[in-house]
């Protein structure tokens, strides 16, 4: 089959797929939903005129037609997400209960005062509650993995390795539902085949932390 337009994503060091969560949720679903695409890590100066004019170079964006055509794409991650995998009333009602997941998640990375860690955390674990009472069965969208799985797991990517790194983060034993969906959902092919490096999420929120521009949230 061939590829169903091109995805544009931030570039990584030596080219590679860059840090990107966002990217990986529109990659995820497509992969769910059967689609194939071109991945291309686009630096800067690559973005072709039309992503820069009428899309503010964001990434990711999904060009149906090919690089150098920008009609019909679309530079929002759900955009591309709900595009290719319609949301189910189970995914709604997921989404909605995660919303706050990367925020709690993003806030605790970048923040560099020890002395805040601890209010931070007490945000995030409220997320964590939050995911843990949703109905896993055993996906967050059911009996296989759907939009709502694609959104949530890319954000637990996030925090379970640069959380991990940065902070030490280790999920805490009061969720086990959430750790038995992470052990499921990590090892799917539509997740493990659309992960940017860890290496690359690390020089990503390294940069957000400080040292340079990052992922906005
Ligand atoms: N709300 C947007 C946010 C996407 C976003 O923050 N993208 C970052 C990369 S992770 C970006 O476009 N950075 C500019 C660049 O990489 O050139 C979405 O979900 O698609």
């Amino acid at each position: 089959m061939s590829a169903q337009g091109v995805l544009l994503t931030k570039a990584g060091q030596d080219g590679a797929q860059g840090d990107c969560p966002f990217t990986q949720y529109a990659a995820m679903s497509m992969q769910l939903a059967g689609a194939t695409y071109e991945l291309r890590p686009t630096p800067q100066e690559e973005k072709p005129a039309w992503h820069v004019d009428a899309h503010g170079g964001s990434m990711p964006c999904w060009a149906p037609n090919g690089i150098d055509d920008g009609a019909d794409a679309i530079a929002d991650s759900g955009g591309i997400a709900k595009h290719f995998l319609a949301p189910t009333a189970t995914d709604t009602a997921v989404m909605e209960q995660c919303g706050g997941l990367f925020k709690g998640i993003a806030m605790l990375l970048k923040n560099t005062d020890d002395a805040k860690d601890g209010e931070l955390l007490a945000g995030l674990n409220e997320q964590l509650d939050k995911l843990e009472t949703c109905a896993f069965a055993p996906y967050l969208s059911g009996a296989a993995p759907g939009l709502a799985d694609a959104f949530v797991a890319t954000k637990l990517y996030v925090l379970l390795v640069a959380g991990g790194h940065y902070k030490d983060f280790i999920l805490p034993e009061r969720y086990p539902k959430v750790a038995r969906y992470w052990a499921a959902v990590s090892a799917h092919p539509a997740f493990y085949r659309t992960r940017y490096p860890e290496a690359e999420m690390l020089h990503g929120w390294g940069e957000a932390r400080g040292e340079g521009p990052g992922c906005a949230v």
